[in-house]
């Protein structure tokens, strides 16, 4: 999944895509370097962001959405606002990518539900605004995947069928470094709710976590775009671990490190099948 933020302020991209000709040509660009998928988003989530207007958040991301869609790329929407999904799917969008797991709105299940598309659930605990005063955890795993496990009963009784769901751990939402890494490297315990094993999106491109894992001897964390090589170790290893799909900023090398996943799984000892059923969001995971 290649990301186009179109905003002037996002963690690691803020500003280069925000006007919507730059960011239809950038989707354009991410599809023809080997995204499956293009991640359309219009509202910051870096910590500690203000919330912008949905009417902002519309201007922002309809034309780019539109203009995609109607060039033949698939398109997920980033967004936590249903009116927002809601012009994206009659637009035509294959996807709804809510950072909220659906609770900043809650028409936004219902809406995903009678669409009938894929819903990637993201574990989170409030808005930027107070995002790191609600990271707190005892047992980070286990609280993320109970969380998920609650918004994916909700979700289920809004109407979302349940071969429609991607979970998520949100990695950076109400997470500091410390919790992130043991989510990542728990990702089939992610999946695992109840019977039912769902696929997994990881988002952990370019995040803060890598500049402060990376940082030069004085602690100056390296920049965002400088992270891209931990993505892609990242990517590497979330692949190999059963991931089904990674959201990232740079694709080509990320492409890479799937195809390197897939044949790697492919020939473990223990794989019980040539490889994990393709990525596709012309319908269903
Ligand atoms: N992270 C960001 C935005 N959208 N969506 C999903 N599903 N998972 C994520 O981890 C995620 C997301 C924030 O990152 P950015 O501002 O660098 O794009």
């Amino acid at each position: 999944m290649g990301v186009v933020n179109v905003t002037p302020d996002s963690f690691s991209d803020g500003g280069r895509w925000y006007g919507a000709d730059a960011a239809i040509a950038h989707g354009l660009e991410l599809l023809a370097q080997g995204a499956d998928i293009v991640d359309v988003g219009g509202e910051s989530t870096r910590p500690g962001a203000q919330r912008i207007s949905q009417d902002e958040e519309l201007r922002r991301v309809g034309p780019v959405v539109t203009e995609l869609v109607k060039a033949g790329v698939p398109v997920s929407i980033d967004t936590m606002r249903a009116p927002v999904a809601e012009f994206a799917l009659n637009a035509g969008v294959q996807l709804v990518n809510d950072v909220s797991g659906g609770l900043a709105d809650p028409d936004m299940p219902r809406l995903v539900a009678a669409a009938g598309v894929s819903y990637v659930v993201v574990h989170w605990r409030g808005h930027s605004r107070e995002m790191y005063s609600r990271a707190l955890y005892t047992d980070v795993v286990r609280e993320v995947r109970d969380e998920l496990a609650r918004r994916v009963d909700a979700v289920i009784e809004a109407g979302v069928d349940p071969s429609c769901i991607v979970l998520d751990p949100g990695l950076g939402f109400g997470k500091r470094g410390e919790h992130n890494w043991p989510l990542l490297t728990h990702l089939a315990e992610l999946a695992q709710i109840g019977a039912a094993t769902f696929p997994v999106l990881v988002g952990a491109s370019r995040k803060r976590f890598l500049g402060h894992l990376l940082a030069g001897p004085d602690g100056t964390p390296r920049s965002f775009e400088d992270c891209d090589g931990a993505t892609v170790a990242i990517t590497a290893l979330a692949a190999t671990a059963g991931a089904w799909c990674v959201r990232v900023h740079q694709v080509p090398l990320n492409a890479d490190a799937v195809r390197v996943a897939a044949v790697w799984r492919a020939a473990a000892p223990d794989a019980t099948e040539a490889a994990d059923p393709p990525l596709s969001v012309t319908g269903r995971p």
